[in-house]
Parts: structure tokens; sequence; C-alpha cells
């Protein structure tokens, strides 16, 4: 049995930023980009490690929207354009006209190694107690497509057995 006594939050160990240099610089882009992805990743790590319900995949359990995820990896292969907050509407301020409609959100959870969270071959799906997760938000620029890309890792705590 797995108690969990940190949030994820405080367990995100590390996070990187790579700008993708494919076609032109673009602060502003990266700016807004980057927002969107740190928006998306406090989402992900505020939901459970695991699914609380018996019968958990790796994978979403349960149906869009995604209001209705409450594990990390329920975010693997999700992908959305324009983007939205988690209750389905925009960012526009008055949440009814899509914005930012050039950038798409795509999201990969995935299990690593516990002592390296930067294998570059992720572990099988459920097989370790860290998860990386991987936010990518990308828009068209000349030249090809521009993306930033937000990684964190969130643990499984095991406290010592007593
Ligand atoms: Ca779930
Ligand atoms: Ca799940």
């Amino acid at each position: 049995m797995t108690i969990i006594l940190l949030t994820v939050g405080v367990m995100a160990v590390f996070a990187s930023i790579s700008a993708g240099i494919r076609g032109a610089v673009d602060l502003e882009n990266i700016e807004i980009a980057s927002t969107l992805s740190r928006d998306l990743m406090d989402e992900i790590i505020g939901k459970g490690f695991d699914d609380p319900d018996a019968g958990a995949v790796f994978g979403p359990e349960e149906a869009e929207p995604r209001v209705n995820y409450d594990d990390a990896d329920d975010y693997d292969g999700w992908s959305k354009s324009p983007p939205q907050n988690i209750s389905g509407t925009y960012f526009d301020g008055t949440g009814t006209t899509p914005n930012y409609s050039r950038f798409r959100r795509a999201v990969t959870v995935e299990n690593v190694p516990e002592d390296n969270f930067n294998a570059g071959t992720p572990s099988a799906d459920s097989t370790t107690d860290a998860k990386r997760i991987i936010v990518t938000v990308s828009w068209p620029a000349p030249g090809g497509t521009t993306q930033v890309e937000l990684k964190s890792v969130v643990t499984e705590y095991h406290p010592e057995a007593r």
C-alpha cells in the first residue's frame, strides 16, 4: 500500500523550458506559449499521482472534458487548440471568444525510472513511481512550427515502514 503524503506540486523535482529554435525567434509568442504551458502544467501536477478508483489505467479513465481528469496520466495524449482553461472557456477575458487560436497545447505523460528522470527512453506505463509530464505549446511560424516545451516530474512518496 502506498500513501501519498506530498502533493505532486511540491514534488516537481525539476522543470525546464526549452524553446524550439526552429523558425524565427518570436519573443512575444514564446512568452504567451510559456504562460499557456505553465497554466496547463500547474493543472496537471495538481491532480493525483494515480487514479483513486479501482481499475485505473495509464491514460484517461474519465471522459472529456478534462475537468473530469483526476490523475496525471489522464492527460497523456491530450491535445487541443485553441487553448481553453479547465472549465472549457477561453482566455479572452469573457471566456466566450476563442483566442490564442494559433497555439496548440499537447501533453505527453510517461513513466521514468525514479533514479533517472532524464531517461531518454521512458519506462513501460505504470511500472515506476515517477511520471514525466511534457507540455508542448506549438504555433505556426515562418519556416515551420515553433514550440515551447515544459517538463516536470512527479513522484509518489513511499514513507518508511514503521
Ligand atoms: Ca483518472
Ligand atoms: Ca489514469
